[in-house]
């Protein structure tokens, strides 16, 4: 490995000469590389992108290079100090000057490393407030990208497509499991007209895509020593989407007082506190390019997550279980049954929500 290693970085023009090659924290999808150079020179972290998951490394690369570009020169046009901190810089390949190399086998990408930056696991409402501010902040400096992203994942949240998925399922029923979950397919049904409204909307022209980030969670931004937000990282799902898949799939995650596959049904419970601190601080920074529509739908983008989530757990417990790694046969079942308590938690609490966004922007 380490021979591996040594070989790819040499196709990456480096400040300084590598001293070391160690793995980097505990990503589950890609593998991290920290290589430390000598003297003053920056350090740099590697990784290898993981394209089972990734399968279009290139658009994939393409939307992170045209996204951190765009951020360094607002940056740079707002006066900030210590830009590097404050947004992502990958290194081009020697060979071709793409911004990944492809060894023949594998797919490799160098970033500069920041120093002294930290992330946080914990969602609290101090956390989430900033998480809020990060993501919506990400999202402003978006707004104007002139480029042409596309979708990394094709149709990654579009609700239509993934009830698709559901029906393709059902009909198959490739493990005869189609009875045992009739009642929940049949709640999930019900909501199909309502949760697919961000496509027709769309399709008529109301609702715009944006650039977003796809993958809010609370440890995917950096903080200074001081506590001080300096970027958002882990950008691989950086694409077009509705703005709600940024705020819906935070408040998912971050607001369901249980984990997504905890069994203890009865207590999944949608935190208002953490919705109320993430909220504020999304739009704190959000709320000047917002339009009224999708401010009006903020409460549909949090129904709208564990909606979707419990569709493709089902999808998958229906196909016997071939996209998420489950530990045990009815995993990907308690996960939709969690996901589902979830988002009748966040129905029982949409007329707070709504009157709290109301009064936030009052
Ligand atoms: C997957 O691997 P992870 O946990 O970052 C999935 C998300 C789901 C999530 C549910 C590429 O994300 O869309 O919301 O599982 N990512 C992909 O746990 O499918
Ligand atoms: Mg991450």
């Amino acid at each position: 490995m380490k021979e591996l290693l040594n070989s790819v970085v040499k196709h990456f023009d480096l400040k300084g000469s590598v001293d070391s090659i160690k793995p980097l924290g505990n990503g589950l999808i890609n593998d991290t590389y920290i290589v430390k150079t000598e003297g003053d020179a920056p350090d740099y972290v590697l990784q290898r992108i993981n394209h089972h998951i990734f399968t279009d490394v290139d658009t994939l690369m393409t939307n992170i290079q045209e996204v951190t570009s765009h951020i360094r020169k607002k940056l740079e046009a707002a006066g900030e100090s210590d830009i590097d901190r404050k947004v992502l810089t990958f290194v081009p390949n020697n060979v071709d000057g793409k911004y990944y190399f492809f060894d023949g086998e594998n797919y490799w990408r160098v970033m500069v490393f920041i120093p002294n930056a930290h992330t946080f696991e914990a969602v609290n409402p101090g956390s989430s407030r900033n998480a809020g501010k990060a993501f919506g902040n990400f999202q402003a400096m978006l707004v104007d990208i002139d480029a042409d992203l596309k979708e990394s994942i094709p149709d990654f949240h579009n609700m239509e497509f993934r009830l698709k998925q559901l029906h393709d399922a059902v009909e198959a029923d490739p493990e005869g499991r189609v009875a045992e979950v009739k009642p929940i397919l049949d709640e999930l049904e019900k909501r199909a007209e309502e949760m697919t409204k961000a496509e027709r909307l769309y399709r008529e022209g109301k609702l715009p895509k944006r650039i977003c980030h796809c993958d809010t969670k609370v440890n995917n931004m950096m903080f200074d020593d001081e506590g001080n937000i300096l970027c958002v990282i882990d950008l691989d799902t950086v694409m077009p989407s509705f703005i709600f898949s940024d705020y819906g799939d935070f408040l998912r995650t971050g607001a369901n007082k249980l984990a997504e596959d905890d069994p203890d049904i009865d207590r999944v419970e949608f935190d208002m506190d953490i919705f109320k601190a993430f909220t504020e601080g999304y739009l704190s920074s959000a709320k000047g390019f917002l339009t009224p529509l999708e401010i009006e739908n903020l409460p549909y983008a949090a129904a709208l997550f564990p909606y979707m989530q419990a569709v493709r757990f089902l999808t998958d417990y229906i196909n016997g279980d071939t996209y998420y790694k489950i530990k045990y046969p009815e995993h990907n079942l308690v996960r939709t049954r969690n996901q589902f308590k979830l988002l009748q938690s966040v129905e029982a609490h949409t007329p707070e929500m709504r009157e709290f966004i109301a009064q936030k922007l009052a």
